[in-house]
């Protein structure tokens, strides 16, 4: 039998070490589920504090994560899965698994720095046959270097990018379908590998499709994102209601048009089209003009806000502003690349004082009215299911000024003697 074969065998009884590097929102539910597959599986990570966690089964993510902390303080328990800092740990691994950040930098060009980090910290340990699989996004043609910079003959390199997301993390790995780019043998492990945590179909393609895949369906969401972020904007202009608009539109069959917002956050929206672009030639209009039309809307929100302060006679400068929502999405804590960032920059610029409210989110939750009390201004950035609730008479009586910014058209139709304004409601 063949080290190859062996390998696979290991990977199929389950007898394989599977070593995951980078233990954050993706190299942790796989370490995770891997675990619970019944692997042996030790998850490295830089960051000491999260290793400790980990080992403390203390689950370090979006506490309201569905079935994963339970799940990792029980494989923990079991001793199935440990964490650690150092690298030698991967002396005896079958597979490694590497979930390290892929960003990009200020000049929007791939950051690969933590990704080359933990490869050669990893291969110099490495010994025989293994199987390393990548989840972290890549520019097209990274696996392509990659090979050439770490393909030793007895190290089978797959691409497998990941496709969580939170909130339904533990699901997604079960039952999202994944694309698997390798070739021949690596393709035939990682099938045998993947296969025993993801109950949904599995494509193989060469590594650069299932680079340019992973990118491009990002990307594409970024667009269809700008898409109804535009139609908003059109419909302010014109006076109508991009809500309604959007809805009907939306009982086309074939037709699906996303909700306008504040701008696109997240870790992986705002990143994933230039690490597309990043190799081209061409220019990329499209894409190009969809991340300019996505960045623009804090900037639009916070000038709706500024002008229902003069609106309402409130002082610009010195305008006290409660941003309600600092987290990117609805219902998480997640602040990653937030639009409520960028919008509190451009109120502060033009004199405002900018607070923020987040149930979700450590130091900026508490009472909502105490926070609220004596503000100029309230800005809706993120759709979490506590503000459909707000009463905003009762809020209107501790507030300065009456003015309500909503970003997310939740607080529509407007509360009587509110200054409104609401992403996409033409006046
Ligand atoms: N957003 C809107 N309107 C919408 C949907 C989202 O303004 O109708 C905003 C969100 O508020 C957020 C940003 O876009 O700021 C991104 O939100 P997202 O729903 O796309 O969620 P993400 O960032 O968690 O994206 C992930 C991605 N998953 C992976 O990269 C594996 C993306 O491919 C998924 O499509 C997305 O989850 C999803 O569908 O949940």
């Amino acid at each position: 039998m063949s080290e190859t074969d062996e390998l696979e065998q290991r990977i199929k009884t389950k007898e394989a070490k599977i070593v995951v590097i980078g233990l954050g929102y993706v190299g942790l539910p796989q370490a995770v589920m891997f675990a619970n597959a019944g692997f042996q599986v030790m998850g490295i990570d830089i960051c000491e504090a999260r290793v400790s966690a980990v080992n403390a089964k203390c689950w370090p993510l979006d506490p309201q994560e569905p079935e994963l902390p339970a799940m990792m303080q029980e494989v923990a328990h079991l001793g199935k899965l440990r964490a650690t800092s150092d690298f030698g740990a991967c002396h005896d691994a079958d597979v490694v698994i590497v979930a390290v950040p892929t960003p990009v930098d200020e000049s929007r060009q791939p950051d690969f720095s933590a990704l080359v980090d933990a490869l050669t910290n990893t291969c110099s340990y490495l010994s025989s046959s293994v199987l390393i699989a990548i989840e972290s996004t890549l520019a097209p043609g990274t696996m392509s270097d990659l090979a050439a910079m770490f393909g030793e003959p007895s190290f089978h390199l797959a691409y497998c990018p990941e496709r969580v997301t939170p909130g339904a993390l533990a699901h997604n790995l079960r039952q999202v379908p994944r694309v698997i780019g390798a070739d021949s043998e690596a393709a035939i492990l990682a099938m045998a590998l993947y296969s025993q945590v993801c109950k949904a179909s599995l494509y193989v393609t060469d590594p650069l499709s299932a680079e340019i895949c992973k990118c491009a369906e990002n990307a594409y969401r970024d667009v269809q994102l700008a898409f109804a972020n535009e139609l908003a904007l059109v419909c302010e202009d014109l006076g109508a209601d991009v809500w309604q608009v959007r809805q009907l539109i939306n009982t086309c069959p074939w037709r699906y048009v996303l909700r306008p917002g504040p701008g696109v956050g997240g870790a992986c929206i705002p990143k994933d089209p230039w690490l597309l672009m990043s190799g081209l030639s061409i220019e990329a209009d499209l894409l190009t003009a969809a991340r300019a039309t996505n960045d623009w809307m804090p900037h639009h929100v916070a000038d709706l806000t500024l002008e229902a302060l003069r609106e309402a006679k409130a002082l610009v400068g010195g305008a006290i502003v409660v941003i309600l929502g600092v987290a990117y999405k609805e219902n998480t804590s997640d602040m990653r690349n937030s639009p409520a960032l960028a919008m509190m920059e451009r109120l502060i610029k033009a004199g405002c004082d900018v607070r923020f409210y987040d149930p979700f989110v450590d130091g900026y939750n508490g009472d909502l009215l105490t926070a609220l009390a004596g503000a100029d201004a309230a800005v809706i950035c993120a759709g979490h299911d506590d503000f459909y609730g707000i009463d905003w008479q009762e809020v209107g009586q501790v507030m300065r000024h009456k003015v309500l910014v909503d970003a997310r058209n939740v607080a529509w139709p407007a509360p009587r003697e509110f200054v409104y304004r609401g992403l996409g409601h033409g006046k």
